[in-house]
């Protein structure tokens, strides 16, 4: 199931609305992501060779500058158990000591010589170890966080169980410790089979990556998520007793349950808390051997969490065992984590959150990679503020490595953390062949459009049409060309596989989207020469086609600035070339209206005469909102459609609204009645009726109670009679073919007509005078046409095979 038409179905019946159409609801815009990009913080480090991830917390080097050779350091003595001197009291503290004598290895328990042999086989492997030894030094090192890892919790395909064990395997090597198992798309994790034991495949598939977290120091935690349908009777508790101890019999010692995404009797917080606590008791005490209790809440946010005395999170703090964890995902559902945040809930729940963090998980936008660094972390958080940190992550698990990488970077030691050395690092660590050419790739695959956006390509400058020249161009290229070769590299380079397998799809887009900019740059040279014959020639071969949208629809790197710096070249450059030839501005329309992302590019996908194309506007509209056009001259008004809508989910319209046009864009008066869910509005000019003057139109929306976003799929203003060669907006066009020939009457006084057409196909011209009688015939091909009107030509017909982008009569 698709993971937006399940979230409608989960809350479709809280709002009531009329006809049938209208019931779902888009969860998204609960989400209410901030649009703000944040800088990334921290700087690139020389390590000299040596590398550790994650940082440890201190690292002294021997005063004489002593060095050990490698041989000596498989000589290891260890020493494990509380008390030790010179060693953090703490799970994971360790010492570990290189001399010229060998190694010393002291730890507070296993897992802390877990990490100290992993940190001395980082060193042994390092790229210093290579000159045959390494500095003698010691190690004083323990985890801040106690709980550092993931929680495999979101919505759409869940992990392969190969893409489970690598990323197991991932967590050994990088002192990360907790794997919790949630997908939402496993139906013995959720409503209503939950409360079915898992079958045999099943079971011994979960008992084999148990059995990998153990040989990899991770602690496996299996969550259940059953508050759909609990209704907390006995049989309830039973089943999910019945369900913890089949996978405490696959060797599973920790469990969690979340309430998220719920509605009803589950969302009690005095019953979820009785219930914790009976579990508590009745089986993890009485156990002995199973870690205490999570649960994720069904407030996990601040954006609609109820913080009151009364709230469910003030609940918890009185009512629940304090031993049993409460997640939070922050003040947004997809966000940073500061301080602040953790406060705010800590003082409800009256213990330190357990971070459920929803970076980099992209099940709400799957199109997108993240592959940006980790930052928004609070690196003056400690574990009194929270007790651990999970990340959610991508359903593609091996693409979510470089997260991991800075998560367990961050969670073991805070006030370290350097979130662009950490990304530079996990870049080197997972293509050690070509680590340039994935840091080329990723840097520019970090952006989210609309949701909880990341810096993206933030070391290049850009500029925009308005602002070129060849200097600014000159300083983008290296970027472009660096990624442009980079994807070629990595398909080349690459050791896993599995992990080009899964990025494959962006990288192509990547190399796509660099190859059209840095042409789009090189466009800009020519466009200023004047030969508009070159230019367009090359311009038109560098739009993107209908395919090639799609396909970059679907896997959408260099949203941030290289895919609208060349939106913005091309449609300015379509402009500037008909207002040379025409002596006036073209009819691209500008946006207006009172939404966020009317200046993202998306914004076309109103005017690109595909009614399929949705421009989305993701919060919840309200009375005075109004989105429109604003042209560069007021012209007559003769037609308007505005066809709302978005995928199945036709409920993004203004269900109470009334179209409008403004002479003068400050004064608006009404073109229709107000109009009560109509999502493909209409507007002709009645006949007989003079046509108002506009310099603007737009849709506003009416009082109503409709919680939704808006689509607009088309907003089209003097359409009617008027096709794509003729609209004075060379970014659209039309195709003639054999049956459909075009004829046309020739303007008064004009003296050339300039065919704008596509890069392919043949046509005749033919200039024929009053009596229809050809006065002249020639046949064109290739794009782009200045042709002589005959002096005695009324009319001129174009028959054969061709794209008219725009033809223009001067
Ligand atoms: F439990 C949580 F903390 C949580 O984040 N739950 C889900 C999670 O499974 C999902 O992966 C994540 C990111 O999309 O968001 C939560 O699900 C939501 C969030 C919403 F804002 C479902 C509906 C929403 F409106």
């Amino acid at each position: 199931m698709k993971f937006s038409r399940l979230l409608s179905l989960i809350l479709c019946s809280a709002m009531t609305l009329g006809a049938a159409a209208q019931e779902e609801v888009d969860l998204q815009l609960q989400r209410h992501e901030d649009q703000t990009v944040n800088a990334v913080p921290g700087h690139r480090v020389d390590h000299k060779g040596l590398v550790i991830n994650p940082t440890p917390q201190r690292i002294a080097f021997d005063a004489k500058g002593q060095s050990v050779p490698v041989a000596k350091l498989l000589k290891v003595k260890s020493s494990v158990g509380k008390g030790k001197k010179g060693v953090e009291q703490r799970s994971g503290a360790y010492r570990l000591e290189i001399t010229p004598k060998g190694v010393k290895l002291t730890a507070y328990d296993k897992a802390g010589e877990f990490y100290a042999l992993n940190t001395l086989s980082q060193i042994c492997n390092s790229q210093a170890a290579k000159s045959g030894s390494v500095p003698a030094l010691t190690v004083d090192d323990y985890p801040e966080l106690p709980v550092r890892g993931v929680v495999e919790g979101f919505y759409g395909t869940p992990w392969s169980h190969e893409a489970r064990l690598s990323v197991i395997s991932f967590f050994g090597k990088n002192k990360l410790n907790a794997y919790f198992y949630g997908p939402k798309n496993d139906p013995y994790h959720t409503s209503p089979n939950w409360r079915k034991l898992y079958p045999e495949a099943d079971a011994a598939r979960l008992r084999e990556l148990i059995d990998s977290c153990k040989a990899n120091m991770v602690e496996f935690t299996w969550a259940v998520h059953p508050g759909a349908d609990i209704k907390w009777t006995d049989a309830d508790y039973s089943d999910i007793l019945a369900k913890f101890n089949q996978l405490y019999s696959l060797g599973c010692r920790s469990f969690a349950i979340f309430f998220d995404d719920i509605k009803g009797e589950g969302t009690n917080p005095h019953k979820q808390a009785a219930f914790m606590n009976r579990l508590t008791k009745e089986f993890v005490q009485k156990k002995g051997d199973v870690a205490p209790l999570a649960m994720c809440p069904t407030d996990f946010t601040r954006a609609w969490a109820d913080g009151s005395d009364k709230g469910p999170l003030a609940v918890y703090g009185r009512e629940l065992d304090p031993s049993v964890r409460v997640m939070w995902t922050g003040d947004a559902v997809c966000g940073d984590i500061p301080k602040a945040t953790l406060d705010w809930v800590n003082a409800r729940t009256r213990r330190p959150a357990l971070v459920w963090w929803n970076y980099p998980v992209t099940d709400y936008a799957p199109k997108y990679l993240n592959q940006g660094p980790v930052y928004g972390l609070d690196t003056k958080s400690t574990s009194s503020d929270l007790c651990g940190l999970l990340s959610n992550p991508m359903e593609y698990a091996l693409g979510s490595k470089v997260a991991f990488y800075g998560v367990a970077d961050y969670t073991w030691n805070p006030k370290a953390y350097n979130a662009v050395d950490s990304w530079e690092r996990s870049l080197a660590f997972l293509m050690p062949d070509c680590p340039e050419a994935y840091r080329d790739f990723a840097i520019n695959c970090c952006d989210t459009e609309f949701a909880y956006r990341r810096a993206e390509s933030w070391e290049a400058p850009t500029f925009t049409f308005a602002t070129y020249t060849p200097e600014k161009a000159a300083a983008v290229r290296p970027y472009l060309t660096a990624m442009q070769a980079a994807p070629a590299t990595i398909r080349q380079k690459c050791a896993d596989k599995a992990l080009a397998r899964e990025i494959d799809p962006w990288l192509t887009q990547v190399e796509e989207l660099a190859n059209r900019t840095l042409r789009a740059v090189d466009l800009m040279d020519l466009y200023h020469s004047g030969n508009y014959r070159e230019f367009w020639e090359n311009y038109i071969s560098n739009r993107m086609d209908s395919a090639a949208m799609a396909a970059y629809e679907a896997h959408k790197p260099g949203t941030l600035k290289w895919q609208p710096l060349y939106e913005d070249l091309m449609d300015n450059m379509g402009d500037g070339l008909y207002q040379a030839l025409k002596g006036r501005p073209s009819a691209i329309p500008a946006v207006i209206g009172t939404f966020g992302n009317l200046g993202t590019p998306a914004r076309k996908k109103m005017f690109d005469n595909d009614t399929t194309s949705v421009f989305f506007v993701d919060r919840v509209q309200k009375e005075g909102d109004f989105i429109g056009v604003e042209f560069n001259e007021a012209q007559p008004l003769n037609s308007v459609q505005i066809l709302q809508g978005r995928d199945w989910r036709d409920v993004v319209v203004f269900d109470k609204a009334v179209v409008e046009y403004s002479p003068d864009a400050r004064q608006w008066l009404p073109l229709t009645d107000t109009l009560t869910w109509v999502r493909d509005i209409q507007w002709a000019l009645p006949a007989g009726k003079q046509a108002p003057i506009a310099k603007a139109v737009r849709l506003r929306k009416l009082v109503s109670d409709n919680q939704q976003g808006l689509g607009i799929r088309e907003f089209r203003v003097n359409h009617k009679g008027v096709t794509a060669a003729f609209d004075c907006n060379p970014i659209t066009f039309e195709t003639i073919d054999a049956e459909t020939p075009m004829e046309f009457a020739v303007e008064p006084g004009a003296q050339t007509i300039y065919i704008l057409g596509g890069d392919e196909g043949l046509a005749t011209i033919t200039q024929k005078d009053a009596a229809r009688k050809t006065v002249d015939e020639l046949i064109i091909t290739g794009p782009y046409h200045a042709i002589s009107v005959n002096p005695a030509a009324k009319f001129v017909n174009i028959k054969g095979y061709f794209d008219l982008y725009e033809i223009i009569q001067k």
